[in-house]
């Protein structure tokens, strides 16, 4: 090795000790942005940076109203093996004519906003100007429905997933997977062939199941569905078997290489991403879209609960010894936000914070005793309607008016997604256990109720005068005071 490597390499160490002295310096607030797919995280996100980067008007987000931000930027992110969030895309598709929503997230992205700031006052005002990192990363929300197989043994999920398969009757994709399985002995010795055909028919019913439904499909692993980096590996060659049951099965032999697949998946996989992820938040903001919920009909809502409160145990320390040992930090401030707020005319956002406090009673309850700072408002990140009020008859109706998306459609009008439209929606039961009682049929009142999609707003990227226009939103100064207003303060 010749000295001047040995001495570049010194150098390089010094540098990047100098970059971690600097960034240990400057406080690190991770924000956890979760939410089921479609709940709205990616369009947050980029709301949230463009509000701070580019100024937005934000009334209550006390740092930035009072004009102590002087400035906010995008840094490299801290892990070098993840992509950067892709704000410009994200941003040049609401610039688009006409503007487009962000795709569905298919891959893990990060990034870290560094925000500059004067303190409000006191000591800390006269140490200076202050600096903090703001670390996010954005995920597939398919992938928090693993979480909850942390908990599961082989043949509890097993159990599971041949039940629900079994749940209605399946002619299609459900019943080859079922067949395949009914000819397979789980003793026989291990075939890689047997693996990968029960996989791809497994992976084929649960697409399909999802597609039918997927407000009332709980299952994972959802990697199957949305593989990311894994496809085709062996992490993702697993099935359940219906003769699981609590048997072990001999060494060598399909039934024990598809558990130990599941409990490689498990480790891999799931519990990586969880503790890279989640595991080291200060604050954490929980999207859910019960609008969509509502849409759906039926007993969606409950679903919905199911499923939130099973994620969210997740995150609950001491859970088990596992999860405890890396849960050792603890989010002290965990805000509830109903998204989409802009369907719903202002008149309803108290009812949907109702639902909401419904939706998600057990977590709030768990992490209020465990001593974090809770609260929940009903959102929109990207107001994409505005208000008016409609008259029929003596009536006045507290409408809403955008542009549908394509497709969407009320009553028997289908929308083409250019022409505008006054829209109402329905009204939310005072009483959100109206909408979520158990057994509640199609809720009354729940089909009067109708939420259509609606076109982003047009954003200007760079506007004539060179600052760009703020973004509309509801309430999403709210959220910012509350997730990052006391470490601006
Ligand atoms: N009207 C309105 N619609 C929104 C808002 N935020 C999200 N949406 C809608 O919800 C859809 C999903 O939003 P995303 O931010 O992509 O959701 P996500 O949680 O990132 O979803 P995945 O990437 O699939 O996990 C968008 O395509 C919009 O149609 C909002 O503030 N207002
Ligand atoms: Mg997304």
């Amino acid at each position: 090795m010749r000295l001047s490597s040995l001495t570049e390499g010194a150098a390089d160490a010094l540098r990047s000790a100098g970059a971690f002295l600097s960034a240990m310096r400057t406080p690190i607030v991770r924000l956890g942005v979760t939410g089921l797919a479609r709940s709205g995280k990616t369009v947050f996100i980029t709301a949230l940076v463009r509000s701070l980067i580019a100024g937005g008007r934000l009334p209550f987000f006390a740092a930035l109203a009072e004009g102590r931000i002087t400035r906010a930027y995008l840094e490299p992110q801290p892990d070098d093996t993840l992509p950067r969030f892709a704000y410009e895309e994200h941003l040049c598709a609401l610039a688009a004519d006409p503007p487009q929503w962000p795709e569905s997230t298919r891959r893990l992205s990060q990034l870290r906003l560094t925000i500059e700031y004067a303190s409000a006052g006191g000591l800390r005002r006269r140490l200076g100007p202050g600096k903090i990192h703001v670390d996010i990363v954005d995920y597939p929300g398919e992938w928090l429905i693993d979480l909850p197989l942390l908990g599961q043994t082989f043949a509890d999920w097993s159990r599971q997933a041949v039940a629900e398969a079994r749940q209605r009757d399946f002619v299609g994709p459900a019943a080859a997977w079922l067949s395949f399985m009914a000819g397979l002995d789980p003793s026989a010795p291990a075939n890689e062939q047997h693996a990968l055909t029960g996989a791809d028919l497994f992976t084929r019913y649960l697409t399909a199941r999802h597609a039918e439904d997927a407000f009332r499909f709980a299952s994972g692993p959802r990697r199957f569905r949305m593989p990311g980096d894994l496809e085709g590996s062996p992490l993702l060659t697993f099935f359940p078997l219906p003769s699981a049951g609590d048997d072990v099965h001999p060494r060598a032999s399909l039934g024990a290489m598809l558990a130990r697949r599941f409990e490689s998946y498990k480790s891999r996989v799931v519990a990586p991403f969880f503790r890279d992820h989640f595991a080291r938040l200060d604050r954490q903001i929980v999207l859910i879209d019960a609008l969509a919920a509502i849409n759906a009909g039926g007993d969606a809502l409950q679903s919905l609960q199911q499923t939130m409160q099973a994620i969210l145990l997740c995150f609950r320390p001491g859970a088990n010894t596992w999860l405890s040992s890396i849960l050792a930090r603890r989010v002290d401030r965990l805000l509830f936000a109903a998204t989409k707020a802009d369907h719903l005319h202002h008149v309803n956002h108290d009812r949907l914070e109702g639902i909401l406090r419904v939706l998600a009673e057990r977590a709030i309850g768990r992490a209020a005793t465990a001593g974090a700072e809770v609260k929940v408002i009903a959102l929109a990140a990207l107001r994409a309607t505005r208000e008016a009020e409609l008259r029929r008859g003596r009536e006045r109706l507290p409408c809403i008016v955008g542009v549908p998306l394509p497709g969407e459609r009320v009553g028997r009008k289908v929308f083409d997604g250019r022409a505008e439209a006054a829209v109402f929606p329905g009204d939310l039961p005072v009483d959100p256990q109206r909408l979520i009682a158990l057994s509640a049929p199609q809720s009354e009142g729940s089909e009067e109720m109708r939420f259509v999609a609606f076109r982003p707003p047009r954003i200007a990227l760079d506007a004539p005068s060179g600052a760009a226009p703020p973004l509309p939103h509801v309430r999403l100064d709210r959220a910012l005071e509350f997730l990052l207003g006391d470490r601006l303060a």
